[in-house]
């Protein structure tokens, strides 16, 4: 095993994260190097003589008839064949790790009473599941879609759960729509085509009739639906929810999730090659980062509206289809998370983490969103069709704080509960608790209504915030988002769908339609549909970029081929450990790769951790070419290594090359317009296009730093 992935593994198995969730988990752990029993067992403890051969009739020379008898054979069979449950109907595939969160102050106070939200002494575990939307629970992980960010808080109060995903807007603004949204999202029913993808009839047959998609559907063609990692995506609770103080005052509040290491995207190409190289490219990601002490954090803000100010906004501000712009509603960031431990087992704990927008605790309250109001429903229901009425006794799933109630019975009932078991009974056992002792308190809000379906006023404005969304993004980004439609529209053999979808988009920009047109052979606009309405400030990706550029647990290849400069590659890869990026050798063979100076085949060399086609520079987020003549000489005679370095710059990933491996990088980056070094003696470095080179390396020089430029530039 390669050094660089061994120390990985490793990693893995010594992070603890200890937190009061982690403690009540062990309970349920079993480590069998703990030697809990001395050998097999069946599941009713009876040791086992043989677990392969199933009991038989037999004279001994052949076999014979197998008897239904073998008890053994039966229950692990059976056990077996039992083992799956169904997918989540929807967000299937996902990804989890444990942490933590924590207020820096009680600055929240004045806006709830919540001890979660604003007790700065308190760690308060956490359960995050990463999630795509549309695929299996075997689709790959870098398909274009929206992501889960589904957050489980086991506070003293109970269990808090955001279900967010990482766009702050949904597709429909009224629950009972979502049936129908998921259908046409879905591989469609005929053939079950495509899997992780939207770029099919029905999808865009919906959404072309149903214009409050519009804004999401933006979001969704974005950068934002294919992220780099889990680890560098924001995180929305989407709807509006309440907060409540100690004086009785409500609040509307939107909850955000700021990555600390800014929001970064993969191109589209790298995105569709990954999920063929690495259908788990987030999975890993996620472990990695952790195993390698890069916790992955974010920063918890908070936008707030106090009730009086509800109708002063020309959206409503219970639209789950519109963000409340932050030049109107400041974020205010209040508290973060960490997340700083691996699962031990993926079942029990990703599979079987149930999550429910009606989990909040006392501070917190719901809006009349009405997709707020539709979620808590559903959110329990599928549980019980998932993991049956007692999912919230699984290990994953149960508080850390007592739970006592009259609730009985049921399938997987795992808890005895003594005495009585109704209320009001006359040993007062489980009474209920007042407000000011800590009951749930819901907000006493004055209704006068008249029971109808309707959708009001302000809901049915539908293009402003789309083309506000599409004004905010750089000109990179509207390219992208260009590609995004004429990918998935050119998908769509019916011209109805494509038609009517190219028609609906000069609502939302003349420019954007007309390009999408012409690239689907739908419908050219000739003049704008509307007005244009202007920009907003924190919706482009670089708008959260961190403060400081960093390669915090970014992935970087050194690229090399027999007689590379060993001194450098050593000093480089210390560099890079010191700023926590992870370095991997990629060579012309997994083992024994030999420095300059070394013959090759002596055995004294140094070793790689892929071969080329292990792993393409579509793997890695910055990639180098260090000096030596052999080495770059072997590399410019490779196809294989030149495209691999091509692909890297296709994707616009910071390269940096050293001596020899200069021209190396010459002949596989044949652009006119980028500077490479000329002189082998010089240590000073050019940098352009995202290319940084020098004659030679200089400890700790200009190169190190110039590699932090960041993928997004
Ligand atoms: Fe969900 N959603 N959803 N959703 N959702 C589910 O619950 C539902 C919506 C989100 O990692 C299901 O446990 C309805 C918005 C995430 O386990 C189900 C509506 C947002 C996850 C369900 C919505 C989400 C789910 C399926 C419209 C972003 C994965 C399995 C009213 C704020 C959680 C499950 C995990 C999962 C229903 C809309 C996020 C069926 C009815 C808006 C992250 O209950």
């Amino acid at each position: 095993m390669s050094s660089a992935v061994g120390a990985v593994k490793q990693a893995f198995t010594s992070v603890t994260g200890q937190t009061a969730k982690v403690s009540d988990l062990q309970q349920n752990t079993i480590d069998p190097a703990k030697k809990p029993t001395k050998g097999l067992t069946t599941d009713h403890g009876v040791f086992i003589r043989d677990t392969d051969n199933w009991l038989q009739a037999s004279n001994g020379a052949r076999p014979g008839p197998a008897l239904l008898e073998d008890q053994i054979a039966r229950e692990k069979i059976m056990r077996f064949d039992h083992e799956r449950i169904p997918e989540r109907v929807v967000h299937a595939r996902g990804a989890g790790a444990h942490g933590y969160f924590r207020v820096y102050d009680d600055s929240a106070s004045k806006y709830t009473y919540a001890p979660v939200l604003t007790d700065p002494s308190r760690v308060t575990p956490t359960f995050v599941r990463f999630s795509t939307v549309q695929g299996s629970k075997g689709s790959a992980d870098t398909v274009r879609d929206v992501r889960g960010f589904a957050t489980k808080f086991y506070t003293q109060e109970g269990n808090w759960d955001i279900v967010g995903n990482n766009i702050p807007v949904f597709f429909i603004q009224d629950a009972i729509k979502f049936p129908d949204l998921i259908h046409a999202v879905k591989p469609e029913p005929h053939n079950e085509v495509p899997q992780g993808q939207t770029a099919h009839n029905n999808f865009w047959d919906f959404v072309g009739l149903q214009p409050e998609s519009a804004h999401m559907v933006m979001w969704a063609m974005s950068d934002r639906a294919i992220p780099r990692s889990y680890r560098m995506m924001q995180g929305f609770g989407v709807n509006t929810y309440t907060l409540l103080n100690s004086k009785g005052e409500r609040f509307f509040v939107k909850f955000h999730w700021i990555p600390e290491l800014g929001v970064h995207s993969l191109m589209w190409d790298e995105a569709l090659k990954i999920a063929g190289q690495d259908p788990d490219f987030h999975r890993k990601d996620l472990e990695e980062a952790i195993a390698n002490g890069a916790f992955p954090k974010w920063f918890f803000g908070i936008q707030v509206i106090p009730e009086a100010r509800e109708n002063d906004f020309d959206f409503d501000i219970l639209d789950a289809t519109k963000i409340w712009p932050e030049e109107l509603v400041p974020v205010e960031i209040i508290g973060e998370m960490v997340l700083n431990r691996t699962v031990d087992e993926y079942f029990p704990e990703v599979e079987q983490v149930a999550f429910c927008t009606a989990h909040v605790v006392p501070g917190i309250g719901f809006s009349d969103d009405p997709l707020l109001q539709g979620r808590n429903f559903s959110y329990f229901d599928t549980q019980i069709s998932r993991l049956g009425v007692n999912w919230q006794q699984l290990p994953i799933n149960r508080p850390v704080c007592p739970v006592l109630n009259h609730h009985r019975d049921g399938a997987m009932q795992h808890k005895i509960t003594k005495d009585l078991n109704y209320w009001p009974n006359r040993r007062s056992i489980a009474p209920p608790v007042p407000a000011n002792e800590g009951g749930y308190l819901e907000y006493p809000q004055k209704i006068q209504a008249i029971k109808q379906r309707l959708r009001s006023a302000k809901f049915q404005e539908h293009y402003n915030q789309a083309q506000l969304f599409y004004n905010s993004l750089t000109e990179f980004e509207k390219a992208h988002v260009v590609s995004a439609f004429s990918f998935e529209l050119s998908h769509c053999d019916d011209p109805v769908v494509y038609e009517s979808y190219t028609k609906l988009l000069n609502n939302v920009d003349f420019n954007l339609a007309k390009q999408v047109a012409i690239n689907v052979g739908g419908v050219v606009p000739q003049k704008p549909a509307r007005e244009n309405n202007g920009r907003t400030t924190r919706v482009s990706q670089l708008a959260f970029a961190p403060k400081e550029p960093t390669i915090k647990s970014r992935r970087i290849a050194i690229l090399v081929a027999d007689g590379f400069n060993l001194g450098e590659v050593e000093a480089l890869r210390a560099a890079f450990k010191a700023g926590m990026a992870t370095t991997w050798i990629i060579g012309p063979r997994r083992g024994v790769v030999y420095p300059s100076g070394e013959e090759v085949g002596s055995g004294k060399g140094y070793s790689a951790d892929h071969h080329y086609e292990g792993q393409r520079s579509t793997m890695f987020d910055a990639i180098i070419i260090p000096s030596g003549a052999k080495h770059a000489q072997a590399l410019a005679e490779s196809g294989r290594t030149i495209h691999w370095v091509r692909e890297a710059f296709g994707h616009c990933k910071p390269i940096g090359a050293l001596g020899e491996g200069v021209a190396f990088l010459r002949e596989a980056v044949q652009l006119p317009g980028v500077q490479l070094a000329t002189n082998l003696d010089s240590n000073v470095v050019t940098s352009s296009y995202g290319v940084v080179t020098a004659g030679k390396y200089d400890a700790g020089s200009a190169l190190a730093d110039a590699l932090t430029i960041k993928q997004d530039e």
